[in-house]
């Protein structure tokens, strides 16, 4: 049976909860009785949506004693909970997931083919709950999968977005964005808890009192509210039985609609007040790495972080629990910004609601919180203006503002004198108009302060916080990012698994840096062999998939050369685009035979931030590119580009097994630490790629024979930039990138139409504000490097596989207890 083996809590009065047996039998007789009297069908008649919610709910009947037993343990244990803010979670499908948690894989075929059932159709019928925009929001779905599998007390809180990241389509090239109605045939997943909701108070004013101790106060008087309801998601642990708990706010109005103005029949008006409170959860806001400014996404930040902080203090720790002692029972993570207002928040509840001092309260407070960061752009770091802030949180602001003035009053004594410095520390910024700095109320408001790869958090050391990182050394930290296996090599590369586990056992699966114990097959011409035939079979997986998903042909033969990631300029999809151009243009100018070139099929997965023009233009080249190369009979089986739409989790888990090349070229600086590059390396890709962020831990780690790098170093970056850099002075002096950039601006793509071309190439010659053209030369002998090693089968699966074997670090298993030795005191 599965489930604890723990007596049972005597909390439950009805007796032990029991999954069914984990037999094909008795899956069998769940599942039909989910079918029959949870869905209300007969198998005869039900469809595959049916078919799938009862396979769902069965699944979940397995994981559910865990789940009751793992939040009895955590009431009763008094161990500290990892409280995890993050405005998202880029989850991925759930039924595999569940599936291989609990070890059902085979029994589940097994009894749907005894019931007629193919359960690929089934797997197939899910929507993945696209909850986030790319890596940050993946990250945070990797992280909860690991503290679930360490056993680890977590709460994810995040927002229960009606829709995630939009649909990507392509018309005419161009990409076209399509609302995610991910809810829409039925969600098995979550469980609300309407009982369980909490009132979010927004608008009004403050005044100050006098309490009854004769200290003056102050308090709120807001102006209207939302309700929050919680929705429930099972984290399941490996095949530990723990089943952590994800917790999503849905929102929803105070009063559903106004029955008087209904009545006198103005219909619009009588739900306006629900229409506006329902919106705040309604959809994801599709940015990556660059905040909008938006009124409707402060609400939402706050929004998640007040019924967040309360649902903690009022609803999970014990009654009469002495608050003094929080930091003992929680540390909140913040993933990134967007939840940095629950540090005035705390301070809103301790000080207004509990009566506390205003230091007692800011010296627990500090303990309860740490900061990630996660990125180098300046114009990334969250920036809200106190016009704004001051309309929607009087009383936050008010306390920010109490919070900077202490803060410098501090530093002033530790710096007297100077002005310069104390204002560069200053949570307010003053120009172009009164504003508040979130990243400098985290770094003050936390414990801890960490990047998310070596070099990024140097860089953050040095040039994002510089005085921050003086001021406090020892609050600075760094934990490299991770990818969890389970999903990304086990669930979605079942093939090298059982050749990694034939050879090496199956310990690996929670213990990634057993991957080394591979590294002497690397010498094994037998498994090499078996290698590279994994490889080959996820390719025509892949491939049926892209046949079936998208209508994309591709030849079964060629290098697999991938480039999956949001479309940035700073991620440097354009250069990757000049490559392509450069050996297609070097083709058909018959400066090399297209029979001497390594056949090569390059994909591209991307979306662009709807409001992002140059990312949008970039799509639109990079998708004629691809029209026009693939209809060219000069270069057939030698080149291919293929640009599947809507790149997300499910597709990432077929492309990334079947690829060879992976590609990570952002302009050294810029790219915090990526993540796409670690689950490339341990399904076997080499990587071409630039010294930026994780990169540079990947090449260490693998060994500069085993991967690929080009490219300016991030002091050259600097240098260059200090010296003036002139894009131009590269496309005059360098032929092969005049040849390409003249093909990609004559119009040879876009049917003659000069025009359609001409924003990138223009943006590349006269800003190119990320450097592509500076790279370009070394980006190309690298690619020349690639070719060379790729025309050696075997010296290229030696290295592939010593990927594998040598990347075992990059687990976010790993990551966890990095942060819970590093930071979470945990
Ligand atoms: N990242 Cl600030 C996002 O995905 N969204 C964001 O808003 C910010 C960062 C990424 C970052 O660009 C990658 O380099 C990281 O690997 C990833 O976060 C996780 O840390």
């Amino acid at each position: 049976r599965i489930g604890p083996t723990m007596p049972m809590s005597s909390e439950r009065a009805s007796g032990p909860v029991e999954a069914p047996d984990k037999t094909v039998e008795e899956f069998v007789a769940a599942f039909l009785n989910e079918l029959n009297f949870g869905q209300g069908v007969l198998l005869s008649r039900s469809t595959i949506n049916d078919q799938y919610l009862a396979l769902a709910r069965t699944v979940r009947q397995y994981l559910m004693a865990g789940w009751l037993e793992t939040g009895v343990q955590r009431r009763e244990s008094g161990r500290k909970t990892i409280g995890y803010l993050s405005a998202e979670y880029l989850l991925g499908r759930q039924l595999s997931n569940a599936l291989l948690a609990t070890d059902l894989q085979d029994i589940a075929d097994e009894a749907m083919k005894q019931c007629g059932i193919d359960i690929a159709a089934l797997r197939a019928q899910e929507i993945e709950p696209g909850l986030g925009n790319g890596g940050l929001g993946r990250l945070a779905a990797c992280f909860v999968d690991s503290l679930a599998t360490m056993d680890v007390p977590c709460i994810g809180y995040g927002i229960r977005y009606e829709y995630g990241i939009f649909r990507q389509t392509f018309e005419d090239n161009r990409q076209v964005e399509v609302p995610d109605s991910w809810l829409s045939l039925g969600s098995p997943w979550e469980f609300p808890h309407p009982e369980r909701q909490v009132r979010v108070d927004f608008g009004g004013r403050t005044e100050t009192y006098t309490d009854d101790q004769g200290r003056e106060r102050s308090r709120w008087i807001p102006d209207w509210n939302v309700l929050g309801i919680p929705y429930h998601h099972m984290v399941p642990g490996f095949r530990n039985g723990t089943v952590n708990t994800l917790r999503l706010w849905s929102a929803k109005a105070t009063q559903a609609f106004d029955l008087q103005i209904f009545n006198s029949g103005d219909y619009a008006a009588a739900v306006r007040a629900q229409t506006f409170a329902e919106n705040i959860s309604k959809v994801l806001y599709p940015e990556d790495s660059t905040p909008q400014g938006k009124e409707l996404r402060l609400q939402q930040q706050y929004f998640f972080v007040a019924c967040s902080l309360h649902d903690f203090i009022q609803n999970t720790l014990p009654q009469d629990f002495d608050l003094r002692r929080l930091p003992e029972r929680i540390i909140f993570q913040l993933n990134d910004t967007h939840p940095v207002i629950a540090i005035p928040e705390l301070m809103r509840i301790l000080v207004d609601r509990k009566g506390f001092d205003w230091d007692e309260a800011w010296d627990i407070t500090r303990q309860c919180f740490a900061y990630t960061c996660h990125t180098l752009l300046p114009e990334a770091l969250e920036v809200w203006s106190a016009e704004l802030l001051g309309r929607l949180l009087p009383r936050h602001l008010e306390i920010i503002y109490r919070i900077n003035k202490e803060f410098l009053e501090e530093v002033r004594e530790t710096f007297p004198g100077d002005e310069m410095r104390i204002r560069s520390m200053s949570i307010i910024a003053e120009h172009p108009e009164r504003s508040v700095r979130m990243a400098y109320l985290a770094t003050i408001g936390s414990s801890k302060v960490n990047g998310v790869a070596e070099l990024h958090s140097q860089l953050l050391r040095d040039k994002v916080l510089p005085e921050f990182s003086q001021y406090w050394t020892e609050k600075f930290t760094n934990v490299t990012n991770g990818i969890t296996p389970r999903r990304f090599v086990f669930l979605a590369n079942r093939r090298l698994s059982d050749l990694i586990t034939d050879k090496i056992g199956s310990g690996w699966v929670t213990d990634l840096e057993r991957l080394r114990d591979l590294e002497p097959y690397a010498d094994d011409a037998d498994f090499r062999a078996e290698f590279a035939a994994v490889k080959q079979a996820n390719k025509e997986r892949l491939f049926k998939v892209l046949q079936a998903r998208d209508g994309i042909e591709l030849p079964e033969h060629a290098m697999l050369d991938v480039m999956v990631k949001r479309l940035h300029e700073y991620k440097r999809q354009s250069l990757k685009l000049l490559h392509i151009v450069s050996t297609y243009e070097s083709i058909i100018s018959g400066r090399m035979r297209a029979e001497d070139a390594v056949p090569r099929t390059f994909v591209f997965g991307a979306k662009a931030a709807p409001g992002y023009h140059m990312a949008k233009e970039t799509i639109f080249l990079i998708n004629s590119v691809a029209a026009t190369i693939n209809a060219d009979e000069r270069v057939k089986d030698v080149l291919s580009v293929a640009f599947p739409a809507n790149y997300n989790v499910t597709l990432a888990e077929k492309l990334i097994p079947a690829a060879d090349l992976s590609e990570q070229i952002s302009l050294a600086g810029k790219e915090a630490s990526g993540t796409g590059n670690m689950k490339f390396a341990l399904n076997g890709a080499l990587t071409i790629g630039t010294d930026d962020g994780a990169n540079v831990e990947i090449r260490q780690l693998v060994g500069d024979d085993n991967f690929f790098l080009f490219g300016m170093t991030e002091p050259e970056v600097e240098q260059l930039r200090a010296e003036g850099y002139q894009p131009t002075s590269y496309y005059r002096s360098n032929d092969r990138l005049r040849a390409t950039i003249d093909l990609l601006a004559g119009g040879h793509f876009t049917r003659g139409d000069r025009a359609a071309s001409a924003q990138v190439v223009d943006n590349l010659l006269t800003q190119d504000p990320f450097m592509a053209l500076a790279d370009f030369q070394g980006y190309l002998d690298a690619q020349d490097r690639v070719d060379a090693v790729y025309r050696d089968t075997d010296a290229w699966t030696r290295s592939a596989i010593l990927n594998v074997a040598r990347s075992g670090f990059f687990s976010s298993d790993r990551s966890m207890r990095d942060y819970l030795d590093r930071i979470w005191n945990a």
